[in-house]
């Protein structure tokens, strides 16, 4: 089956091997060298765990009871694009932009990197939809998430809920920060459940700004789950949330969009017919410093 198929079909579509085990080794080491013993804008270590103890709800680093947070010393690392020219130079290699452009129909702009170390022990993210985060107008947002190491449940792979392509973004709810890094999630229906996405380090993941997906804790503990994204966003776009600005084309120059404003419609889950069905029921106040 052709990639455009099956990302059509389930929402998701794996690039297998698309980047060498030599890449991999030197973008292993590349990160972990910029990460040792310094600190960059927008690192991001997680929300406080907060668990219910007898009747109260406890909050703060002391429930890591037995050791620190292993975030603390592997924040995930945001917009390094900005300032390291290998980021750039990964986000707009020509193998990304090919794929992306052939799943989008239209070539992309850049907006993002991220670098997530997850080290043995730490949280997952919940379940969430990026568009919720970019708020693109027209059209949506593509994440290229690129497996530094292979990735299972054990270590936090990442999960997906096939199908959600299609959803409108829904309204969050808090989600469980003993599990997750955020503090909100998006609410299921009934009998939809996410699946695994198992990788290998060089594969990339695309998918769409409504596909629900999170990760899974790492716990193992002696294995990283490393991850280079890149968020995209629809080529023929008017807008984007401020944070992803500047913008630039594919070619690494700048291009001007205009900054959607506000908080972006969202929706919830209500029986119809038998069946739940999404609807428009409020106004999320997102901004993207506060996940994604
Ligand atoms: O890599 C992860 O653990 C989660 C990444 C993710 O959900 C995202 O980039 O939106």
């Amino acid at each position: 089956m052709l990639a455009v198929e099956q990302y059509q079909r389930d929402g998701y579509y794996v690039a297998r091997g698309l980047f060498s085990s030599e890449e991999m080794a030197f973008y292993r080491a590349h990160f972990m060298a910029l990460r040792e013993g310094q600190e960059h804008p927008g690192d991001f270590a997680g929300v406080p765990v907060q668990r219910i103890i007898g009747d109260s709800l406890k909050t703060g680093d002391h429930l890591y009871e037995d050791k620190p947070d292993p975030l603390k010393q592997y924040p995930r690392m945001i917009h390094m694009h900005r300032w390291d020219d290998t980021s750039l130079r990964w986000m707009i290699d020509q193998r990304i932009n090919e794929l992306l452009t052939a799943l989008l129909g239209v070539e992309p702009f850049a907006v993002q990197t991220m670098l997530y170390f997850k080290p043995p022990g730490a949280r997952g993210q919940a379940l969430h939809q990026d568009q919720y985060y970019l708020k693109v107008k027209p059209g949506t947002c593509m994440a290229a998430w690129l497996a530094l190491d292979d990735c299972d449940e054990a270590n936090g792979c990442i999960q997906v809920v096939p199908g959600s392509q299609n959803w409108d973004v829904l309204c969050t709810v808090a989600a469980d920060t003993t599990q997750s890094f955020t503090d909100v999630t998006v609410p299921l229906p009934e009998g939809v459940e996410p699946v695994p996405v198992i990788m290998q380090a060089g594969d990339l993941l695309f998918f769409n700004g409504s596909l629900v997906h999170g990760s899974f804790p790492n716990t193992t503990t002696d294995h990283f789950r490393r991850a280079l994204i890149g968020h995209y966003i629809v080529g023929d776009a008017q807008q984007v949330a401020h944070f992803y600005h500047p913008v630039l084309r594919m070619d690494g120059s700048v291009v001007e969009l205009e900054v959607s404003e506000g908080g972006g419609s969202c929706g919830v889950w209500v029986a119809r017919d038998g069946q739940p069905v999404i609807e428009l029921a409020g106004v999320s106040g997102a901004k993207a410093e506060d996940h994604e």
